[in-house]
């Protein structure tokens, strides 16, 4: 069969690749059946939920992701939920030094804000995450919806350099 080439509604599309995962490993359900009006039903329900699973699969396993540099530092954040929810989102951070090291000797406390809106006053919060192997853990548990600011500082030596961006939690 070549690429591209559509049999009873499933189209192929081996060799693509969506965040790593070949087309090509989802299992192939033909033979020699193809043509019974219900089989054809039942392999096109099929490979549409193994796609829904591998989709759900990536979405899960990459949750939220940011990286940016913090002074000499190289600083990535994850949430584990994308896009970070309203209540409670696990929150790793890894801090890298100029040689590509982790950073295992901060002090890491965080702040999270949620802006005045029309009455409902500004929410702010904060975190200190644990160090466990090369990365600090904590949880964050926003509590409504919408934009909110995240801080990261990093204090070591000293000195406190600061990571910020925003979510925009559901
Ligand atoms: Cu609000």
């Amino acid at each position: 069969m070549k690429d591209g080439q559509t049999v009873s509604g499933r189209v192929e599309r081996k060799g693509e690749t969506l965040c790593g995962v070949k087309w090509s490993e989802v299992p192939d359900t033909n033979n020699e059946n193809l043509f019974s009006e219900e089989d054809v039903m039942k392999k096109i329900a099929l490979v549409f939920s193994l796609i829904f699973f591998i989709v759900v699969i990536i979405g899960c396993a990459k949750g939220y992701e940011i990286t940016k540099p913090a002074g000499e530092y190289n600083v990535t954040v994850t949430l584990d939920k994308n896009p970070p929810a309203a209540g409670e989102n696990q929150m790793t951070i890894v801090v890298k030094d100029t040689s590509g090291n982790a950073v295992t000797d901060a002090a890491i406390n965080v702040e999270y804000t949620m802006p005045a809106m029309p009455g409902m006053p500004a929410m702010h919060y904060t975190a200190e995450p644990m160090v466990r192997g090369t990365a600090y853990h904590t949880t964050l548990n926003l509590s409504m919806s919408g934009a909110w600011n995240i801080a990261v500082k990093i204090t070591r030596h000293d000195k406190t350099e600061m990571v910020n961006f925003n979510v925009d939690a559901r």
